[in-house]
Formats: structure tokens, C-alpha cells, sequence
């Protein structure tokens, strides 16, 4: 016997209609005492997965709201459990009576997360796939949505299960090298060679979850130059609005201001800085300090240089620091290309001219951010998104090969060495989540939003 829970699935807010599921044991039994079906029938005498209008009503007979039932009886569900689904109109106040009305009928109100947890726990999903609903819910960019879809089928899984074999194979060879110890038989080159084909392949994952980073959280794009060569400007016109302040004040922006939009199915994130100049302004320098913090976070810098004057040998010094940091995210960007007066930086050659003003170049930029984004996501071909759990568990997987590595080419203990493949095996599957502690399972869930 399932609790049985209820929570409104669709976020509150303005909208013609939201939904709200009640799954569980009880589900059907407790909906059939709030239900009234223009049908006369009742709810619990409905065949499964069919859609009934009807009202949802108090206990005096009072109408709540006029609703579609979505009645599905269980297995064949999300969460596994018998499932009812209300769409009722879209009303906070509305919304509130039904969950109170079924709260009174003797469902409990949904922690966050809990539906995929019956469903975890019903067999229908797997963590891996559960994770992969709440990264398909936030997703940030059509890439992230893609990779969730694609993880919800189990790519992941499937992929973490082929490791599996031969992690068994190697507890095998060693189990047989510890049991044929007196013969002298030793099956540890077979383990060790296994062992690192497996090791490769967690290499490669760990370097993905670094790649990763931009599909999950989108592109951060930094303004970075000296003071007044146009980076307010520039951010202002690339958003379309003016939402930094612009002066012909050296020093302008004293802090990191940033805003984000969706641009051909990515996430982009423009930050803006303090330009980057010496001074003794602590307020200023605070703000510099900021700037450089930026620079390292982002995954594309524009170097803003003012292309109506000479650069100075203070930010020459500067610049080419920055260009030597990160020459791979940095693009080197001449601003104010409508001033008669601009003189050709043979000093840092830019790789695009502009003018924030007239808006001259700005679409070029764009197009040149997003042949730079294509390049980032080159090195990122696989069909799943791996999270910081995922990783965490995936680095203590390799510690333990990695002991289990050294013991074979030394001392050879293999009831030691077992251990550690023993518990790299477990490692695996907490990942899956098939023996997952609760904690750890709380820990999981508790990110989800109430209704997922
Ligand atoms: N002619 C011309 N002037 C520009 C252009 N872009 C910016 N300016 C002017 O240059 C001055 C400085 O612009 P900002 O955008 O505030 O420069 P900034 O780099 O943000 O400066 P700080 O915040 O002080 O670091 C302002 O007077 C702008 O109007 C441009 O493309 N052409
Ligand atoms: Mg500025």
C-alpha cells in the first residue's frame, strides 16, 4: 500500500487551465469521493485511460470547478500507481480548494520530486531517467533538451550497465587467481587489461562532464577591454535594449551586470564589466577585480578595443595577459568602426570591426559567437548529460580500479584486490540507482519541483 499524493504538475501562475495528479493506492477511491461525471457513473467504475468531464465537489454538493478527468489505473503509468489526473481552470484560489478537497478525501500533499520517486521505486524509471526528467524540465538550450530526451530512453543507463560486464569478469578472474593460488595459475594481465579498458572509458566521461558545462548551464559571454572602448555599448546592442548605463566616463560600469536570452536553441548569458584600467578607486577596483573573475568563468571573452584611438602600453600589458590566459575563448573585437578617425591596432589584430552606435557588425558578431559556441560543442558527441552525482560517483569508481590496479601489479593480494572491485561494482550501481540508500535517494529528489 502507496501513500497517496497529490500536487497541481503545472506551475502556478497566469494560464487558461493547470493540472493537478493524484497517484496511489487510493487514488481512484479517494477521487471518486470529490468527483461528479456528467456521466452519472462513478469514477471508480471507469474503464482505464479514457478522459471524463465532470465537476470536482465538496462534501455539501458545492461545485469546486468543472474538470476533464484523465483516469489511468495502474501499471501502465508514470509513477506506476493508479493515477488521476485533473484539468481544471487555471485559478490559484481554484487550484487550492481541489488539492484541500482531496487532502480531505485522504490524500497527502506531494513532496517535491515525489512522483518520479513511485515511479523510481515502481521499476518504471531508473534514476538515471528520473534525473534526466528534471534536467529535461530546466533545460537550457535545445541541446540539453535533446541529450534529456534521449537519457529518459536510457542511453545512460545502458551505457553504465555495459560496464557492468566486465567489471564482473574481472571479479571472476580475480575470484579464480585467489582459488587456483596453489596451482599457480594467475589471471591478473586478463584483469588488468579489462580493468583498463573500463578505466578509459571513465576517463572519458569525467572529461565530458567538463564539456558539459555549457550545455547545461548555457553560454556565458563576456564584455572585457579597457575603459570606454564601448563594452556597455556593445552589451546594450547585443541585447536589443538599453540596460547598461553608457557615458563618455571613463569608468562607467563598476559591476558585473549580466542578461540572458535564448538564441538559436542555446542559452546565452552577455556579461558586462568594469573596464580594466589601474587605479586607486577601491569601489573601482573591486569592480576590476570582478571583471577578471568573469573572464575566467566564461566560455567566450570578446576583447573590447576602443578603434578610435592607440592603445596604451598599460593595456597593451593587460591585454596580453588576457590573450595568454585564454587564447582559445578569446575573440579580439574593434569598436566605434563609424569614427573617421580609426586607427588599424597593429598591435592586437581584431577578428571583427564594429560600431555598438550604429549597430554596424552587430550580426556579424552574433554569427561569429555562434560559429565559436559550434566549436565548443564539437568535442561533446554523446547522448546524455551527466550530473555532479554522476561524476562524483564516477571518480570514486575510478579511485577504486585504480587501486585495484596498483595491488595487481605489486603485491597481488586478491582478497583485496576483490574488495575494491566489489565496491567499484556497488559505485555503479548507485549510479542506476539500483541499491541506492534513502539518503541518497532524498538527496536526489529533493531538487525535483513539487508536481514532478
Ligand atoms: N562613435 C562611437 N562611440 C561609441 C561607440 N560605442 C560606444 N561609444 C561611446 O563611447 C563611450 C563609452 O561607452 P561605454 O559603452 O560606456 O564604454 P565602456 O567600455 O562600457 O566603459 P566603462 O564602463 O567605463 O568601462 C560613450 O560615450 C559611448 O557613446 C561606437 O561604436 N561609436
Ligand atoms: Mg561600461
Amino acid at each position: 500500500m502507496t501513500d497517496t499524493i497529490v500536487a497541481q504538475c503545472t506551475p502556478s501562475g497566469t494560464g487558461a487551465l493547470a493540472l493537478i495528479r493524484l497517484s496511489g493506492s487510493k487514488a481512484l477511491f479517494f477521487a471518486s469521493k470529490a468527483a461528479k461525471l456528467s456521466s452519472k457513473k462513478m469514477l471508480s467504475d471507469i474503464p482505464t485511460h479514457t478522459i471524463n468531464h465532470g465537476w470536482i465537489i465538496d462534501f455539501h454538493n458545492n461545485i469546486i470547478d468543472e474538470v476533464l478527468f484523465f483516469v489511468m489505473h495502474g501499471p501502465k503509468t508514470f509513477t506506476g500507481e493508479d493515477t488521476i489526473e485533473i484539468s481544471c481552470h487555471n485559478n490559484p484560489f481554484i487550484i487550492e480548494n481541489i488539492i484541500n478537497q482531496l487532502i480531505t478525501c485522504g490524500a497527502r500533499l506531494a513532496q517535491p520530486g515525489e512522483f518520479s520517486r513511485q515511479a523510481v521505486e515502481n521499476g518504471k524509471l531508473d534514476i538515471l531517467q528520473a534525473e534526466a526528467i528534471k534536467e529535461l524540465i530546466h533545460a537550457q538550450s535545445q541541446e540539453s533538451l535533446k541529450l534529456s530526451l534521449s537519457q529518459i530512453h536510457g542511453s545512460f543507463s545502458q551505457h553504465i550497465q555495459a560496464l557492468e560486464k566486465p567489471m564482473i569478469q574481472a571479479i571472476a578472474l580475480c575470484e579464480a587467481s585467489f582459488e587456483f593460488l596453489e596451482e599457480e595459475m594467475d589471471f591478473s594481465d586478463q584483469m588488468s587489461e579489462i580493468l583498463n579498458s573500463v578505466q578509459n572509458e571513465v576517463a572519458r566521461l569525467t572529461i565530458l562532464f567538463d564539456q558539459q558545462k555549457q550545455i547545461r548551464e548555457g553560454i556565458r559571454i563576456a564584455l572585457i577591454g579597457s575603459v570606454n572602448a564601448g563594452k556597455s555599448s556593445l552589451f546594450n546592442a547585443l541585447l536589443g535594449k538599453q540596460r547598461a548605463i553608457v557615458t563618455n566616463i571613463a569608468g562607467t560600469t563598476r559591476d558585473v551586470i549580466e542578461s540572458s536570452f535564448f538564441q538559436d536553441g542555446f542559452y546565452w548569458t552577455i556579461i558586462d564589466t568594469a573596464g580594466l584600467r589601474q587605479t586607486n578607486d577601491s569601489i573601482e577596483q573591486q569592480g576590476i577585480e570582478r571583471s577578471y573573475q568573469e573572464a575566467q568563468t566564461a566560455d567566450i571573452l570578446l576583447l573590447v578595443l576602443d578603434g578610435s584611438r592607440i592603445t596604451t602600453n598599460q593595456e597593451a600589458i593587460i591585454y596580453k595577459d588576457i590573450l595568454e590566459k585564454y587564447p582559445q575563448k578569446c575573440l579580439i573585437i574593434q569598436n566605434k568602426s563609424d569614427l573617421k578617425s580609426t586607427i588599424q591596432n597593429n598591435l592586437f589584430t581584431p577578428i571583427l570591426s564594429v560600431s555598438a552606435q550604429t549597430g554596424n557588425g552587430i550580426s556579424g558578431l552574433k554569427d561569429l559567437i555562434k560559429t565559436k559556441t559550434a566549436l565548443l560543442f564539437s568535442d561533446t558527441s554523446s547522448s546524455f548529460l551527466l550530473n555532479k552525482r554522476h561524476f562524483n560517483l564516477l571518480q570514486s569508481f575510478a579511485l577504486e580500479l585504480k587501486e585495484a590496479q596498483t595491488l595487481i601489479h605489486s603485491s597481488k593480494e586478491y582478497e583485496l584486490i576483490s574488495l575494491h572491485l566489489q565496491k567499484a561494482l556497488s559505485l555503479l550501481s548507485e549510479l542506476t540507482g539500483k541499491s541506492i540508500s534513502d539518503k541518497a535517494m532524498d538527496a536526489i529528489f529533493r531538487d525535483f519541483c513539487v508536481g514532478k
